[in-house]
């Protein structure tokens, strides 16, 4: 079984900045984490951070390429805004995880949106860096049923 785990703009400073809603451990210790995680699941795992929202595209267009079985996404910002990402996601049929760190609902109201969620088989948030392997558990437990 193979999962990619897609992270939105920003996501590369976790740990650098705003420790406070985000936590002190960076992206590295993030794909450690999930990487640890994965091989006691006995998944493949891969990484995609990105800036870009076309970039972002391109990654879960891939993953249907791939042949991926799963995908992980925290979309960051995009959550908020990109109609392309949503249609991406619907267009792959990948079963489709959306995670974030704090819980966007109980922040700013334009963080209350969220374009992708009705295209994701499940969405976990404010469980922090825990979310993104409960995630993994949970896309494990589908696919594998
Ligand atoms: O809580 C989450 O995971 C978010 O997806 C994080 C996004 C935010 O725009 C969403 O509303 C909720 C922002 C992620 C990146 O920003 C960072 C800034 C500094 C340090 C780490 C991340």
């Amino acid at each position: 079984m193979q999962v990619m785990v897609i992270n939105g703009p920003n996501m590369n400073f976790l740990g650098i900045r705003q420790p406070e809603i985000y936590g002190k451990a960076t992206y590295n210790d993030l794909t450690d984490m999930i990487q640890a995680e994965a091989d006691r699941l006995g998944v493949s795992v891969r990484f995609f951070q990105s800036n870009h929202e076309g970039e972002l595209v391109d990654a879960i267009q891939e993953a249907y390429f791939d042949k991926t079985d799963g995908i992980i996404i925290n979309p960051a910002a995009y959550t908020h805004t990109s109609v392309a990402l949503l249609d991406a996601v619907k267009a792959v049929g990948i079963p489709t995880v959306e995670v974030h760190i704090s819980d966007p609902d109980s922040r700013e109201a334009f963080r209350h949106v969220s374009y992708i969620r009705s295209a994701c088989a499940a969405t976990i948030k404010g469980h922090g860096l825990e979310g993104y392997l409960e995630a993994l558990r949970l896309l494990s437990d589908t696919v594998r049923k």
